[in-house]
């Protein structure tokens, strides 16, 4: 059967324009609009952010186009057809399904981008993915988790590399703190993989750039008063700083775009307190469309594909 299979490539989404800011943040509180003060500092950290007001939209948009060129390579021209579909922004997930049924696609694949699953990061997409499918006719498969594929590690580590030599610290004075964004604490009590598999990539990275001296840690926690996994960046900088580490090489393993979590949270804020600290920090560079990521996740379609519930 050579009917052409759609792939849903699901991202976070991110704002059209500051003027959108309120809608997306009502969107991710599931409707209920941030207060004038929540929406001021949301806005505010756009504004601060360099490389383009949203970059994250472009960003999604250049890897859709290179991994649609990876699966037109690897399994001919028109075999799998990408569509987006975002988590909180326009075109929505259910609407990049509803293209697909539309377009006479019957049978699709689904990946997200972030290699690691959680019950409320992929889990999530996924549903929602899954519903929207069955809705429309379209038999669906979902690719839970890429975390450990040699490829990806092997694009991260090559970044590690070139974040430590670009510092040019030695093994001995510097350190690579590997990152994710925090969720509730309570996602613990539901034995989710999330932090396992985190650590499992950081594991791995370090492993494959030959690294001794790492650490984990939590960033971006929410203010939701109850309590979001730690410990977050900024405590885990004090616990370093308190050790004499001098260089501290960030890499977020859970996130594979610039965007506002890494260009704000470790760029401006991390790199801020670090310095008050008088620790140098930089970050590896992100994936974006880096070639061997797109292999990962055009294996990991293909691997899907067939699998259908
Ligand atoms: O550049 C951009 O415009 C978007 C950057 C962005 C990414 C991202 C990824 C993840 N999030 C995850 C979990 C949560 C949970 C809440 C939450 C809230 C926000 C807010 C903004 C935001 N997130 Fe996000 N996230 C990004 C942006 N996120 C803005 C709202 C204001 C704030 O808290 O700063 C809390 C929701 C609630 O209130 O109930 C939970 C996870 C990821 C990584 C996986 C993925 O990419 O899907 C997990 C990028």
């Amino acid at each position: 059967d050579q009917a052409p299979i759609g792939v849903l490539v699901m991202s976070y989404g991110t704002p059209e324009s500051l003027e959108g800011v309120e809608a997306y943040y009502t969107h991710i509180r599931r409707g209920h609009p941030p207060t004038d003060e929540q929406l001021e500092d949301l806005t505010s950290r756009y504004r601060a952010i360099v490389g383009g007001v949203f970059p994250l939209r472009e960003n999604t948009n250049r890897q859709v186009e290179a991994l649609q060129r990876r699966l037109d390579e690897l399994a001919g021209q028109g075999r799998y057809v990408c569509y987006q579909g975002l988590k909180h922004a326009a075109p929505f997930i259910e609407d990049g399904i509803e293209a697909m049924s539309r377009d006479g696609i019957e049978r699709a694949v689904g990946i997200v981008l972030t290699p690691q699953y959680s019950s409320m990061s992929v889990g999530g997409y996924l549903k929602r993915a899954r519903e929207a499918a069955e809705r429309h006719n379209v038999a669906f498969a979902g690719v839970e988790k890429y975390h450990l594929h040699p490829v990806l590690i092997e694009a991260l580590a090559e970044r590690v590399t070139a974040g430590l030599d670009k510092a040019g610290v030695s093994a001995d004075d510097g350190l690579v703190l590997f990152s994710a964004h925090s969720l509730p604490a309570r996602i613990l009590e539901m034995n989710d993989p999330y932090q396992d598999q985190l650590l499992e990539t950081s594991k791995a990275v370090a492993e494959a750039a030959g690294i001794s001296r790492w650490q984990f840690t939590w960033q971006s926690a929410g203010q939701t008063g109850q309590p979001w996994l730690g410990p977050d960046i900024v405590e885990t900088l004090n616990g370093l700083a308190k050790e004499n580490v001098k260089f501290v090489l960030v890499t977020p393993v859970g996130f594979v775009s610039d965007h506002l979590e890494v260009l704000y949270d470790i760029d401006i804020e991390a790199k801020r307190h670090a310095s008050e600290l008088g620790l140098a920090l930089d970050r590896i560079q992100m994936l974006n469309d880096d070639p061997k990521y797109m292999q990962a996740l055009a294996d990991s379609v293909i691997g899907a594909a067939g699998r259908y519930d």
